[in-house]
């Protein structure tokens, strides 16, 4: 958690995206290792939608807790990108599919491996489709949600956090989630 919060508000620190369309992200954003550009939908070394600057680099601790977590549900994951971001109290996230990464990726079904970290977030997972069910999860702090194989695209989204719902011993208003990709 001090690793979040130091590289969200470190030298190259995390910011709150525009999109396509002209509409402001709801999270404060900061990829490590590749950076996802959100006027373009494509990755590249440098945050080109924002202030040029170079995505930090992918910590190896990143790494190697997205390769144990995908092995302990048999799947590999050699992650070079990390999407870390953080929710404030109205923070969301509208339903998408994670469909950026490199064709033979997504093909391979490499997974994403997500990690939440503080406030307790009511995530919808969905299915290949945007109308299909909709299943509401809550994320608490601590837990990993892999997808992989066939659910690699199921469209996903975070309709809202619980406020003051960290555990106290972090001392953390807000939630962090981490989502760890293979370009
Ligand atoms: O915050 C979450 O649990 C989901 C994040 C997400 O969907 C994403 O970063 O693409």
């Amino acid at each position: 958690m001090r690793r979040c919060v130091s590289l969200m508000d470190g030298p190259v620190p995390g910011y709150v995206p525009i999109v396509r369309g002209g509409g402001k992200m709801h999270v404060r954003m900061l990829c490590l290792g590749r950076h996802w550009n959100p006027k373009t939908y494509q990755y590249g070394a440098a945050r080109d939608d924002f202030d040029g600057l170079a995505a930090p680099p992918l910590p190896s601790s990143f790494e190697r807790l997205a390769r144990d977590i995908a092995r302990s549900v048999g799947m590999v994951i050699d992650p070079d990108l990390c999407i870390l971001n953080y929710y404030p109290a109205d923070g969301r996230m509208g339903l998408h599919q994670d469909k950026d990464e490199s064709p033979s990726s997504i093909a391979a079904g490499v997974p994403v491996v997500s990690v939440s970290l503080g406030d307790t977030a009511r995530f919808l997972f969905g299915g290949l489709k945007r109308l299909d069910p909709i299943s509401p999860i809550n994320l608490q702090s601590g837990d990993a949600f892999v997808f992989g194989g066939p659910a690699r695209l199921r469209y996903h989204g975070v309709s809202r956090i619980v406020p003051g719902s960290a555990p106290p011993e972090l001392g953390l208003e807000g939630r962090f989630n981490l989502t760890l990709r293979q370009y």
